[in-house]
């Protein structure tokens, strides 16, 4: 009998999947839709400080299995946000994610988080790549220790985590991991979309902001996603855990990102093009996957990617 049930954080969650954060969560009755769809949980739109509007639309283009996206941070403000997961009775297992727009901002955050008594786990976003003059922190390897080690000043050990970037070289790889391995944190999620992408229509930019630049997400960046989990499966401390996001469409895709170390998964791309509804089938599809290979839970395969030996023939390959 194969079950979906996974610990993450020390919580426990009926399966995997749950959305990325700006998708299906900008609004209560979104978070609801989520609650309904028996996702895993939920996680927040990254909020800040006050109310944002975002970018000028056309912001959000969809094209086959692929996204572009320049928001621009649109969110209703980090209480709006409290005021839904301070009521909700899992509070505990759900995950708020903030967006400091300055490195002033994060105590202010922090604040009105603690004070509020949320329980849950907190997701610090380091890489929204569509506001526009703020670089990627993620990016910026000085500002990132800074924002951890304030992190750590601020929020009890092992609540919090870090939304990354996705990285392309292993030096940012091993940098990265030794600044988040100083500190206590519950989680890494990797990663967010790949910034900066251009995406063409007719013969016009497909958005509007940034001459069309903006975060590319969806079946494109899941070869970037698993190499970012796989990469900091090996080099984070053990109980530092994982979120793997990026490129998932159906459960082969998770149980690619489970592979390479993932605890938890999350839909972005999916699941603004499908809806809710892809929870259900995406849970099926990755049972049927974990059956064909005679795992019956998570943890049988969690981080147990093989390795190709030299020389091994591989079917249906060309070489
Ligand atoms: O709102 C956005 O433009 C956005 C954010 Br905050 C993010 O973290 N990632 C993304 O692709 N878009």
């Amino acid at each position: 009998m194969v079950q979906l049930n996974t610990e993450f954080a020390g919580r426990t969650y009926h399966s995997p999947f749950m959305n990325a954060s700006g998708v299906h969560c900008g609004l209560h009755k979104l978070l609801d839709d989520l609650v309904g769809a028996e996702a895993a949980t939920y996680v927040t739109k990254s909020a800040t400080v006050e109310k944002r509007s975002g970018n000028p639309d056309p912001r959000y283009y969809n094209s086959d299995q692929n996204s572009l996206n320049s928001m621009g941070l649109p969110n209703e403000g980090v209480e709006y946000y409290l005021d839904y997961v301070t009521k909700d009775p899992h509070s505990k297992n759900r995950l708020f994610s903030i967006s400091p727009m300055t490195f002033y901002d994060l105590p202010i955050l922090a604040e009105k988080i603690n004070a509020s008594g949320f329980d849950g786990l907190i997701e610090i976003n380091l890489s929204c790549p569509n506001v526009v003059g703020k670089p990627q922190i993620g990016y910026d390897f000085e500002q990132m220790a800074a924002y951890l080690k304030a992190a750590n000043e601020l929020f009890e050990p092992h609540t919090y985590g870090v939304k990354l970037p996705p990285y392309f070289d292993f030096a940012h790889f091993d940098t990265v991991a030794e600044i988040l391995n100083r500190y206590p944190i519950a989680f890494v999620n990797s990663i967010n979309s790949v910034g900066n992408a251009l995406m063409i229509h007719e013969q016009q930019t497909a958005i509007f902001p940034k001459h069309g630049h903006g975060g590319l997400g969806g079946a494109f960046i899941k070869p970037i996603a698993l190499s970012n989990v796989h990469a900091f499966h090996q080099r984070l401390n053990a109980n530092i855990e994982i979120i793997g996001t990026g490129g998932i469409t159906n459960g082969r895709d998770a149980f690619e990102h489970i592979l390479c170390g993932a605890s938890m998964v999350q839909l972005g791309t999916v699941l603004a093009q499908k809806g809710t509804g892809i929870f259900k089938i995406i849970e099926n599809e990755l049972k049927a996957e974990m059956a064909k290979y005679g795992y019956e839970s998570i943890d049988d395969f969690k981080g147990k990617l093989q390795y190709i030996q030299e020389n091994d023939a591989i079917s249906g390959a060309s070489h």
